[in-house]
């Protein structure tokens, strides 16, 4: 009898034990860190593009590796590739890189064995860029059909100047795991008509300065930019090649 209950009691200790190791192990469990989308690309067929719009931390990295500038009939213009406009060093290196021109942008993706997205000057439904912000043609904006302005960082958002990248968790796809295309800064694209510095280059997906109908995915910018304009609204991101 004496043995039956010494049994039990150390039974009833190792329940006891089990229940509080279970309650220790809740105590103690995390929450799955988030992914930082920055640096990333996402697959589309037979490409890649950058899940993010390309940060000053990265175009910095860019810089410092000091690539010889370029001597190409396209870009051969362009003596410097610091940013037009000034920005803010530490904390605020997360934020998107602006005041590129296309030159610059197209040698910092070339650096980083990327390139800009290309398309078709006459058929902007077939710019990788497009693409993936309309997940295939099949949504106006990146999230939907139907325009949110407390999605994306637009106009009507009302931060009036440019967020991190993915900072505004909503603001995601088309293709899921990109962030920002719309909005935040309006970015380059590798598609272009003319030559050198007069060339016309393709912009896309507005600005945190830009209403709903530039916000949306098949909204270009006339296809009217000259390359060698940059300014804060304006920044990038790259695509490439599938390798496998
Ligand atoms: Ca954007």
């Amino acid at each position: 009898m004496k043995e039956k209950n010494e049994c039990r009691r150390r039974c009833i200790f190792d329940v006891r034990s089990f229940f509080l190791l279970l309650l220790l192990l809740s105590l103690c469990a995390c929450p799955p860190a988030p992914k930082d989308p920055v640096g990333r690309m996402v697959r589309i067929g037979d490409f890649e593009i950058d899940a993010t719009e390309v940060t000053r931390a990265q175009y910095a990295e860019f810089l410092q590796a000091e690539v010889p500038l370029p001597e190409d009939a396209e870009c051969a213009w362009n003596s410097s590739r610091e940013p037009s406009c000034e920005w803010t060093t530490g904390l605020f290196y997360d934020l998107p890189a602006n005041c590129i021109n296309w030159c610059s942008a197209r040698d910092y993706c070339a650096w980083a064995g990327k390139r800009l997205c290309s398309g078709d000057m006459n058929n902007p439904q077939n710019d990788e860029w497009y693409i993936a912000c309309s997940d295939h043609g099949t949504k106006k904006y990146p999230y939907g059909n139907e325009y949110r302005a407390e999605y994306c960082n637009g106009y009507d958002f009302g931060t009036l100047g440019p967020e991190a990248p993915a900072h505004l968790s909503d603001c995601e796809g088309g293709v899921s795991g990109l962030y920002d295309m719309s909005g935040n800064l309006i970015e380059w694209t590798g598609v272009c008509r003319g030559d050198g510095k007069q060339a016309f280059c393709v912009l896309r997906g507005g600005s945190f300065s830009n209403d709903a109908e530039v916000l949306a995915c098949d909204y270009d910018f006339g296809r009217d930019n000259l390359r060698d304009i940059s300014n804060e609204l304006i920044g990038f991101r790259c695509c490439r090649d599938v390798s496998e």
